[in-house]
């Protein structure tokens, strides 16, 4: 915004100019895990995982299998409520089917091997994050 001064002699002027700059923040993304178990049927999460994270057929049977053999995988990377909102669809399948089948959300790190962050505090999140 600008704005024009007149000195006390009423000669000479002042401009003084103001930016103001809106940097948008990337919104942090959060993965969505799922959890192998003994007990639910592998064709449930077959079809879980084509329903509620749009695989086709075949990536979620690679996937199922994946987590079946290594205890648990990512499925999905996701803006907070997108990822809340997979993991409680899940969780309501799972429960109408009566099957343990677990999923659960973690803040994404950005190193892409999908082990633990020490970078991380205990509540999950970076110490100098603000929200
Ligand atoms: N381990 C289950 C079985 O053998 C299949 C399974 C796979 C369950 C992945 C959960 O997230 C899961 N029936």
């Amino acid at each position: 915004m600008a704005h024009f001064e007149d000195d006390q002699q009423g000669d000479s002027k002042v401009l003084t100019k103001t930016k103001t700059r809106t940097r948008l923040a990337r919104p942090r993304l959060y993965k969505v895990l799922l959890h192998n178990d003994d007990f639910t049927p592998r064709e449930f999460v077959v079809v879980v995982l084509q329903h509620v994270f749009h695989f086709t057929e075949s990536d979620a049977s690679r996937l199922m299998l994946y987590v079946h053999k290594n205890g648990v995988g990512v499925v999905g990377l996701y803006p907070f409520s997108v990822a809340e909102t997979k993991v409680a669809e899940v969780g309501s399948l799972a429960q109408q089917a009566e099957v343990p089948l677990l999923c659960t959300i973690e803040p994404d790190t950005g190193d892409g091997d999908g082990g633990d962050d020490d970078s991380r505090d205990d509540d999950g999140r970076h110490g100098d994050d603000v929200n």
